[in-house]
């Protein structure tokens, strides 16, 4: 795996022009911007007029698990792959909150089971924005992690597996909230840190200047000691340098620890064969990676879906067997989010509720066994 530091260089140097293609940050040809235009969360309904999730059903009215953790138990990484509890592959699939302290009302019981059981997934990524818009401060805290606890709770009713995201983006390096990050994960690893749903991402998307040397790095080996500490066997997915897209510098500079796999993030009408490309090298190299996000429009948010582009992605990775999780299941304006705006956030969604994405993105889990 090691590789001379001329060459990585200049690998990192290429992947990088690529990537950017000339187009700066918020740009549609290239990243999300990190300080996105409609970043406040003033299209996306203030917080106080959202509702809180009323329709859950109770807990233990939920009579027919679909045998996902009760079948595979704690998963865990061996080599490249995430393995249940038997030692063999799994792929984790499925939807993504939007940031769950916008959004909140798509997570209740009734909306995650369908996704369960019509959209055919098996994981729900709760994903909770730490720098943008009001972000996670001693103001909001309370009630963003009241969501997080709510959506986790939903997935163990659920006997669904469960992703908790600190979804960094503006803030750009993890380091900017390490001290909030260390305690969120400190409390929640001991809350849950003896039930096999939970995978911990601890953060998203760092973006230049943040490095994996200088940045992501140094925080994973703070922050994942406090979660070991507490659910000693659960997976921890580390996020990687220029919006999770830089797979090969932990590749050639990998973490000490073990049950780690590492960020890749595309959205298909921006990400193609470059980023295709370090993946399959980084399969060739025993190297084990997540797709905790992707998109079928561009890194924008927006723009023309590009479907052929993603199936190459999604054939490619079930080859693999790599877990993959789409964003954003949540009824926001923009080509990104499956659910056309208004529609239930309660479920019995027809394809008149789905967007274009939405619709191909459900007909794509479906088709799985
Ligand atoms: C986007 C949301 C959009 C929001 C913006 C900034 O879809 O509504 O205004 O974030 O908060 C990512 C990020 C993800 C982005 C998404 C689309 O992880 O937060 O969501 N994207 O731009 N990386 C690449 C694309």
């Amino acid at each position: 795996m090691k590789r001379p530091a001329s060459i990585m260089l200049a690998a990192v140097l290429l992947l990088a022009l690529a990537a950017c293609g000339g187009g700066t940050p918020g740009e549609d040809t290239g990243e999300p911007s990190a300080v996105p235009s409609d970043t406040t969360p003033s299209d996306e309904a203030p917080p106080d007029v959202i509702p809180t999730p009323q329709d859950e059903e109770p807990a233990d009215s939920v009579s027919d698990p679909a045998g996902i953790v009760s079948a595979h138990g704690q998963l865990r990484v061996e080599g490249a792959d995430l393995v249940d509890r038997d030692g063999n592959p799994y792929q984790l699939r499925g939807m993504s909150t939007h940031g769950i302290q916008w959004f909140p009302q798509f997570v209740n019981e009734s909306a995650v089971k369908e996704l369960r059981d019509d959209w055919n997934t098996n994981v729900f990524r709760l994903a909770m924005y730490t720098g943008d818009g009001e972000g996670y401060t001693d103001a909001t805290k309370e009630r963003i992690e009241q969501y997080v606890d709510d959506g986790i709770q939903i997935c163990l009713d659920l006997d669904m597996y469960c992703i908790i995201d600190w979804h960094i983006l503006q803030d750009k390096t993890p380091l900017l909230k390490k001290e909030d990050a260390i305690e969120f994960f400190d409390k929640f690893s001991k809350k849950y840190g003896d039930r096999e749903n939970i995978l911990y991402e601890i953060c998203n998307e760092p973006n230049p200047p943040a490095t994996w040397k200088d940045d992501i790095k140094p925080y994973a080996e703070e922050i994942i000691p406090v979660i070991r500490q507490n659910a000693p066997d659960a997976v921890i997915i580390v996020g990687t340098a220029q919006w999770s897209q830089l797979i090969e510098e932990p590749k050639n500079d990998p973490l000490d620890a073990d049950n780690i796999m590492y960020t890749l993030h595309f959205y298909a009408a921006t990400h193609k064969d470059w980023l295709r490309d370090s993946l399959k090298r980084c399969r060739q190299a025993e190297f084990p990676v997540f797709v905790t996000e992707f998109g079928m429009c561009s890194a924008s948010g927006n723009g023309a879906n590009d479907f052929e582009e993603a199936e190459k992605w999604l054939g490619l990775l079930d080859e693999y067997n790599i877990s993959y999780v789409n964003w954003a299941f949540a009824d926001k304006n923009e080509a990104v989010c499956a659910l056309n705006p208004g529609a239930s956030p309660t479920g019995g969604w027809a394809e008149s509720d789905l967007n274009e994405g939405g619709v191909w993105i459900r007909n794509r889990f479906r088709s799985k066994e």
